[in-house]
C-alpha cells in the first residue's frame, strides 16, 4: 500500500487517531465482507475502493483540485449531484457510520442526537476524515430538526458551510421552494467555480448521474431473482461507495458486476433463506452492524428502502428540455419523488415498501431507525400497523453506532427470521 501519511498530515489529520480508525475499519471489513462465501469476482473492484478510500481516492480529489475542480461535501441525497458535476466539481458524501467513542460533539450538540449527526461532528473534531478536510464547500440541508439545528453549530467548526432549504410537503409550493433553492445553489457554485451552468454541461452531467442510477437499478432487479448471487452486505457496500467514487468508473464497475451475475444464474446465495427488505435511516460506511447480523442469522437482504439504497437512486432526470431553467425543473421533478420521512404526509414511502416487498419477494421487513431519529421512529409505528394488516411481517430495530446491543439485536432478529420462515 502506498504511503499517504504526508498527504494526511498536510490535510491536518491527527495521524494517531486516524491510524486507529483505519485499523478498526480494516478488521471489520475483513470479518464482515472478505469472510463471505460465493462472492462475485467483480466485487474485487469495490474491495479495492474500500482499501483506498482514505488513500488513492483522496489523492485523486487533491489532484482534481490542482486542476481547478472543487470538492463539494454533502449529507443528503437532496443535494443535486447533476448541478455539482456540471459546474466542474465533484460531489462527495460526508456522512459517517461509526462512533469514535468521544464526547467531543457534546460541546456543540445535545447528547440525545442521532449517531449520524454526532459522527459528522466527531469526525471533524477528532480530525480523522480526509474528505471533510478536502472540501471547498460543505452543503447542509434543512431536513430533520436534528440536522437543521446541527448545521448552525457545524458552521463554527468548518469554514465553508452552505445551507440549503428543503420543503417538507409535496405541494406546489414545495416544488417552487426546491427550485428556488437549486437556483440559489447554482449561483453559489458558479461563484465558487467561476463556471456557468449551460444546457450542454447540465445535460452531460444528468446523463452521467442517470447512468449511475440505472446501473444500480439493474443490480437491484437481479436481486429479485430467486437465484440471487449477491449478498445484501455487498449491495449495501456498493450503495455506500456510490457517494465517494468517480461516477463513470463506478457505473462501469456496477455494470461489470451485473454482467457477471447474469452469466452465473445457476448459482444461488438464497438456499431457503428468509428474504428481508431493509427499510429506514441511511447506513453510511462503515455502518454494517444490522445487515451483518441479518445475514449471519439465516436470512438474505434482497432490497433496501433507504437513501443508501433504492430510495436514493429511484427515478431518472429527463434531459428533455432546451434551457437550463427547464432542465432544473426536470431535476426538481425527480428529487421531489424522494420519499424521505421528513415529508408530511409521507404515505408514498409506505407504498414504496409494499411495492418492494412484492418486487423482491420479501418475506418480511426489518426497519432500522437510529435512536433519537424522530421522523423514522414515528413512521415505524404507523407503518407497522399498516403492513401487518396486509400480513407483511415487520420488525423495528432502534439502535445507534455502538456495538453494545449486538447480542440483544441478534436475538430479536433470529426470532423474527424463525417466525417468518414458518
Ligand atoms: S433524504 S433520509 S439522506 S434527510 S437519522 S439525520 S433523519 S435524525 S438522514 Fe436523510 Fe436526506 Fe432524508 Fe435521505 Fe435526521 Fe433521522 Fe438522524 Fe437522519
Amino acid at each position: 500500500m502506498n504511503d499517504y501519511r504526508k498527504m494526511w498530515e498536510e490535510l491536518g489529520l491527527d495521524l494517531n487517531t486516524h491510524d486507529a480508525v483505519l485499523e478498526t475499519v480494516g478488521k471489520m471489513y475483513q470479518e464482515t465482507f472478505l469472510s463471505q462465501k460465493q462472492r462475485p469476482k467483480s466485487m474485487e473492484y469495490f474491495d479495492f475502493v474500500v482499501k483506498e478510500i482514505h488513500g488513492l481516492r483522496i489523492k485523486e480529489l487533491l489532484d482534481a483540485k490542482k486542476e481547478g475542480k472543487k470538492i463539494i461535501g454533502t449529507f443528503c441525497v437532496f443535494v443535486p449531484e447533476e448541478i455539482i458535476l456540471a459546474l466542474n466539481s465533484i460531489s462527495i458524501g460526508l456522512c459517517a457510520g461509526a462512533e469514535l467513542g468521544s464526547d467531543a460533539s457534546e460541546e456543540y450538540i445535545p447528547r440525545n442526537t442521532c449517531s449520524l449527526i454526532k459522527s459528522a461532528f466527531e469526525f471533524k473534531l477528532l480530525k480523522v476524515c480526509p474528505y471533510i478536510e478536502s472540501t471547498d464547500m460543505i452543503v447542509g440541508e434543512n431536513t430533520c430538526d436534528g440536522k437543521k439545528k446541527a448545521y448552525e453549530s457545524y458552521k463554527n467548526i468548518v469554514n465553508n458551510m452552505y445551507v440549503m432549504d428543503i420543503p417538507q410537503m409535496k405541494m406546489k409550493a414545495g416544488y417552487q421552494l426546491l427550485k428556488s433553492e437549486y437556483l440559489r445553489f447554482t449561483k453559489a457554485l458558479e461563484e465558487l467555480t467561476g463556471k456557468k451552468l449551460t444546457v450542454e454541461n447540465l445535460k452531460k452531467s444528468i446523463k452521467i448521474v442517470n447512468n449511475k442510477r440505472e446501473a444500480l437499478d439493474r443490480l437491484n432487479k437481479l436481486r429479485s431473482n430467486k437465484n440471487n448471487l449477491i449478498s445484501g452486505l455487498d449491495s449495501l457496500l456498493i450503495n455506500q461507495i456510490y457517494f465517494y467514487d468517480d461516477p463513470e468508473r463506478f457505473t462501469k464497475a456496477v455494470n461489470e458486476l451485473c454482467d457477471e451475475i447474469e452469466k452465473n444464474k445457476t448459482q444461488s446465495l438464497t438456499n431457503n433463506k428468509a428474504r428481508i427488505l431493509l427499510s429506514g435511516c441511511p447506513m453510511a460506511i462503515p455502518n454494517w452492524k444490522i445487515p451483518n447480523i441479518i445475514e449471519t442469522s439465516g436470512a438474505i437482504i434482497v432490497g433496501e428502502e433507504m437513501c443508501t439504497g433504492e430510495r436514493g437512486i429511484r427515478n431518472l432526470v429527463s434531459t428533455n428540455a432546451e434551457t437550463t431553467d427547464k432542465l432544473i425543473d426536470n431535476i426538481v421533478d425527480r428529487y421531489m419523488k424522494i420519499n424521505c420521512s421528513v415529508f408530511t404526509p409521507n404515505e408514498n414511502r409506505l407504498e414504496d415498501i409494499k411495492e418492494m416487498v412484492k418486487k423482491y419477494n420479501a418475506d418480511g421487513v426489518i426497519h432500522y431507525a437510529l435512536q433519537f431519529c424522530q421522523p423514522y421512529s414515528h413512521e415505524a409505528i404507523s407503518y407497522r400497523k399498516k403492513l401487518e394488516e396486509e400480513n407483511i411481517p415487520f420488525l423495528n430495530i432502534e439502535t445507534d453506532y455502538s456495538q453494545e446491543d449486538t447480542g440483544q439485536i441478534k436475538t430479536r432478529i433470529e426470532a423474527f427470521i424463525e417466525r417468518i420462515k414458518d
